[in-house]
């Protein structure tokens, strides 16, 4: 049985990660699409540094750690190995140190930067600023940025992806609101005869496209949903 599973920030929610939902798609004052672009970047790099650097440092901080529906996915990818797709929307960690190995990080990951002349990526756990220096060139400077997908740019891994779900006959899409595209068009490339089943708080625009809806925090209904297939 090929499983595709799709995370978004509800499942981070319960280790401590506010979702976007919560903040209303706000940071302090400044909406998402306006602080994660391109063009915010471009027009107030330090302002967007800044941004992703309270980010990166909260996700560090001792209290932020994997929850039981990051820890069940992880178990679930072991038993099932290749059968076994894990795609998130999340930049965070968490699912990698819950165990999780075979992961499609779509909208990027915030311990890692990119360098904006070469698109080499590099692991990176401090503050990113205009002063930052290259790890491979001190004569370059202040040409690191976020390793993540911003608004307006193209997803990471979409053809895998596309491929995982017209192949799936299981999607299982947990904690995401299916807002932002082409996230929430994932369902759609699934074959009708794909078992669709969304973990999600609350309701989404979405839910009508899937056979089953668990209503619940992802903590407790990720594992009781999991164990239930073995
Ligand atoms: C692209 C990284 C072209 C950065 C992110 C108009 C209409 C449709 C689309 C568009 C449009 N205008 C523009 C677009 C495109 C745009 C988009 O979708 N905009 C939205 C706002 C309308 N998309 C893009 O720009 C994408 N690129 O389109 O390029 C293209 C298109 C196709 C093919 C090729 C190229 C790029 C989007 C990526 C942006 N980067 N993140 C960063 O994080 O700073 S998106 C960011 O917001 C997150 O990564 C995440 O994906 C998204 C938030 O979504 P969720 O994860 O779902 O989180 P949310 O808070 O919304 O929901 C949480 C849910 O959990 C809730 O439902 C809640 O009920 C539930 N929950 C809460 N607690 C729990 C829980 N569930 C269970 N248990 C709990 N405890």
């Amino acid at each position: 049985m090929k499983i595709l599973t799709l995370t978004g920030a509800g499942i981070s929610a319960e280790s401590g990660i506010p979702t976007f939902r919560d903040a209303n798609g706000l940071w302090e004052g400044h909406r998402l699409e306006d602080v994660a672009t391109p063009e915010a970047f471009q027009r107030d790099p330090d302002l967007v540094h800044h941004f992703y650097n309270e980010r990166r440092r909260q996700l560090q901080h001792p209290s932020i750690e994997p929850n039981p529906a990051h820890f069940a996915l992880a178990e679930f990818e072991h038993q099932h190995q290749d059968e076994f797709l894990l795609v998130t929307q999340n930049i965070d960690n968490l699912h990698r140190r819950a165990g999780s190995q075979r992961i499609v990080a779509m909208h990027g990951e915030l311990l890692k930067a990119r360098c904006i002349d070469s698109g080499a990526i590099f692991d990176w756990t401090d503050d990113l600023n205009r002063s930052t220096v290259h790890p491979g060139n001190p004569d370059s400077v202040g040409r690191l940025r976020p390793h993540v997908v911003w608004f307006g740019e193209m997803p990471l891994g979409l053809d895998e992806i596309h491929e995982a779900a017209a192949e799936a006959d299981l999607f299982i899409a947990i904690g995401t609101s299916a807002v932002v595209y082409p996230a929430a068009a994932i369902v759609e490339w699934t074959q009708a005869s794909c078992r669709r089943i969304e973990i999600n708080l609350d309701a989404t625009p979405r839910s009508p496209m899937f056979d089953q809806s668990i209503r619940g925090k992802a903590s407790v209904e990720v594992p009781k949903f999991l164990a239930s297939l073995r």
